[in-house]
């Protein structure tokens, strides 16, 4: 899919679902990139790969020949969203945005003049997106999370702000802003869902984007059933932990029992 394509999809309320990547593994995210995900997301923010992971990340995506590649960018910060943009990222996660003008901050970097600030340097963007600033304006996708007692706060005014695609919810970060201690924490458990309504309202009443990260695509499903259109289902570190131990533990449940059986064949497949 190119860029301007997943932007219009994105931005009509299609639903979009997406994947995070933390590991500095090429080969593992252009295998996962084949599966189908709408868009892949490095994350610049704490993910394992530095800048050169960056451009790696993103050329594994774009060799898939499936979804875009996105960053979340570490800060609002003009460098990163720019070297990010450069590298071939289709759009941007803004972390930790608390006030509509970080969330303008981000946008200006994001776009070139006369909507922005952003310098020309289009790296390896300019392999897809050419030499026209204006279509990199229009196809740049720039979501801004929120999950700060401040951003809950000011989330119709970030909302608001020209350029802002969408609101995306960071659930970590915003049990913490709550009060919580953890993802999931009981004690927070009613006004964090609350909150969550709060967001994806704030988005869709400015006609934008609501955007959710999730750790499964169970809880993806229950996240689209409830109005958001932009989900991510959880990352390749935390998959490759989950899957070890499952796998272990299913073979662990043969050594309690000790009636010897005949071996059986192996099912046909990809031996790693
Ligand atoms: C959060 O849950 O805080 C996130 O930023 C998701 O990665
Ligand atoms: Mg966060």
């Amino acid at each position: 899919m190119d860029a301007g394509t997943f932007a219009a999809k994105a931005r009509t309320g299609e639903v979009v679902f997406g994947y995070f990547l933390l590991l500095d593994s090429p080969l593992a995210t252009e295998r996962i990139a084949t599966t189908g995900y709408d868009y892949m997301c490095l994350d610049g923010q704490h993910g394992l790969l530095d800048y050169a992971g960056w451009i790696r990340g993103l050329q594994a995506i774009d060799a898939a020949g499936a979804g875009v590649g996105i960053v979340r960018v570490p800060s609002a910060e003009a460098a990163g969203i720019g070297r990010a943009l450069d590298a071939g990222a289709a759009g941007i996660i803004v972390p930790l945005v608390n006030t509509a003008d970080d969330a303008a901050a981000a946008v200006a970097a994001a776009k070139y003049p006369p909507q922005g600030i952003r310098s020309y340097g289009p790296m390896r963007s300019g392999l897809r997106i050419g030499p026209d600033t204006g279509r990199a304006n229009a196809e740049t996708l720039v979501l801004a999370m929120i999950e700060t007692p401040e951003g809950i706060a000011n989330v119709h005014e970030i909302a608001a702000v020209e350029g802002i695609d969408g609101l995306y919810i960071g659930p970590t970060d915003l049990s913490i802003a709550l009060g919580g201690t953890h993802l999931g924490d009981p004690a927070i458990e009613v006004e964090f869902a609350a909150t969550l309504v709060r967001i994806r309202d704030a988005a869709k009443a400015a006609g934008k984007i609501a955007a959710v990260h999730t750790s499964s695509g169970d809880l993806a499903a229950e996240r689209v059933a409830a109005g958001f259109t932009f989900i991510t289902i959880a990352s390749d570190l935390m998959h490759a932990e989950q899957i070890a131990r499952s796998h272990l533990q299913t073979a662990q449940l043969a050594i309690s029992d000790s009636t010897p059986k005949p071996p059986t064949g192996e099912s046909l497949g990809t031996a790693n």
